[in-house]
């Protein structure tokens, strides 16, 4: 993409409505505009680096199992009314009355509505287990919204839903999609770590959140300081075969938010120099909450002996419009954005120095076309502004790499290869700067 043809509105300026450092990088690089309170428009940068989220959290929820349909925004209230929840889930749910004056509302969540799916399919023990997921926006009529894309009002939200016959079998969906998210977050280049947790107003009795660490997250964590060291892309993953040893080895330590924080425990059960008390960001939340939903809305199967149980369910969401400011707060410099290399909306940012210089236009021109043949996203800062500018836009939009073309170098045919994370810079003739973003 030629940065002169390209919509990417930045600001020089800090936007003064701004109180955290992930929204106010989001505006300056034009990645997003707000639209009214807690709703944004996407703008293309922005939408790229979503986009890349949303991939690799569909990815792993495959390789998981999990099986990706589409519900839509807008439900009918009586599928709320059935389980209870129309009334319970009070202002912040957006409700909305439709020409014939039915009462329908915009959905904040999707129990209700996979499970009416389900019970309408499925009739068997034989048809279970299942995992279903989408990749759908939400409403919320927060209170508050506010950090930009991280406490919104409008959302974009994986969720997944669990169907079994029992327990048992329920306690193995739910730790598949619990090592997916480690695997997922890991992914994106984030260290998150599963919480014990409140389930609010899902429901149920099992519940994990999971938290990256950050100073401007909205909870308040505890946990054990060796947590922060495991590392799980490491691990061979079979889904099929039995996860409870990955989950009772991220479990065994104490990590828990503060609802279900218990001072005289953390103390007992860490030590001093392992205490990790800080502030974090809810990424994602897994639940198991058996029959809440499948009772009332009247999802059963029948058994092989021929009774009928009411299906065991758990849902399992991930923030992925909030996990694009969550990735810069944990990703960022005094400079601006640092994109992991998973998540980047370009993977290069070519810098021409001199536009107009001949040799230095042809030598862009050298690198762009391989590069873009070989597959590689670049970025190409082909405009008329000084040295200055572009430098500092490209560190600010956070490329991972910055490949610069200057009168310079290019009397010596050498380009400079800079890595935006470590600020190192090498200087390599072209083809080889090629070959090391090809490889
Ligand atoms: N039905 C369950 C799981 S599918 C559910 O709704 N869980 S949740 O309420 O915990 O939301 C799942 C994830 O969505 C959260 O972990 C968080 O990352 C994200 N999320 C929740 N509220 C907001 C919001 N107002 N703005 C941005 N992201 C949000």
């Amino acid at each position: 993409m030629r940065l002169s043809a390209y919509f990417m509105p930045t600001m020089k300026e800090t936007p003064a409505e701004a109180q955290i450092v992930s929204h106010r990088l989001m505006l300056r690089a034009g990645m997003v505009r707000q639209a009214s309170a807690g709703i944004y428009s996407w703008l293309p940068l922005g939408f790229r680096v979503m986009k890349k989220i949303e991939q690799i959290v569909r990815e792993e929820q495959d390789a998981a199992g999990a099986q990706e349909l589409l519900m839509p925004t807008v439900q009918a209230a009586d599928l709320w009314r059935e389980s209870g929840r129309y009334d319970d889930y009070g202002k912040e749910m957006l409700r909305i009355t439709d020409r014939h004056g039915r009462d329908m509302l915009y959905g904040p969540t999707n129990e209700e509505l996979i499970t009416d799916i389900f019970r309408h399919a499925v009739r068997s023990y034989r048809d279970l287990p299942r995992i279903l997921y989408h990749i759908q926006w939400k409403f919320r009529d927060e209170v508050r919204p506010r950090f930009g894309v991280m406490r919104g009002r409008e959302f974009l939200m994986k969720d997944s839903y669990s169907f079994d016959v029992d327990y048992e079998s329920a306690r193995k969906s739910y730790n598949k999609m619990f090592v997916s998210y480690l695997r997922t977050f890991a992914r994106l280049g984030l260290r998150a770590i599963p919480m014990e947790a409140e389930t609010g107003p899902i429901g149920g009795n099992l519940s994990h959140e999971f938290i990256i660490l950050a100073n401007t997250g909205e909870t308040q964590v505890f946990c054990h300081g060796d947590l922060l060291a495991y590392d799980v892309l490491a691990e061979e993953i079979d889904y099929a075969g039995d996860l409870s040893h990955i989950v009772d080895y991220w479990t065994r330590c104490y990590a828990r938010t503060d609802d279900k924080h218990e001072p005289e425990v953390f103390a007992a059960e860490v030590p001093d120099d392992k205490r990790v008390e800080r502030r974090g960001i809810e990424v994602g939340h897994i639940f198991y909450f058996g029959s809440k939903y499948s009772e009332p809305l009247d999802a059963f199967v029948t058994l092989q002996d021929g009774s009928q149980t009411a299906v065991h369910m758990g849902s399992y969401g991930i923030g992925v419009s909030r996990l694009v400011g969550a990735i810069i707060e944990a990703c960022h410099d005094d400079d601006g954005i640092i994109w992991p290399e998973s998540v980047a909306p370009f993977k290069v940012g070519l810098i021409n120095l001199k536009v107009g210089n001949d040799a230095c236009d042809a030598l862009c021109e050298q690198l762009y076309g391989p590069l873009r043949n070989a597959g590689v996203e670049v970025l190409y800062s082909d405009r008329d502004d000084s040295p200055g500018a572009k430098f500092a836009e490209m560190d600010l939009i956070g490329l991972p790499w910055q490949v610069v073309v200057g009168p310079r170098g290019v009397k010596n045919g050498m380009v400079e290869l800079k890595s935006r994370a470590t600020g190192e810079r090498q200087e390599l003739a072209p083809d080889s700067a090629v070959a090391r973003l090809t490889a």
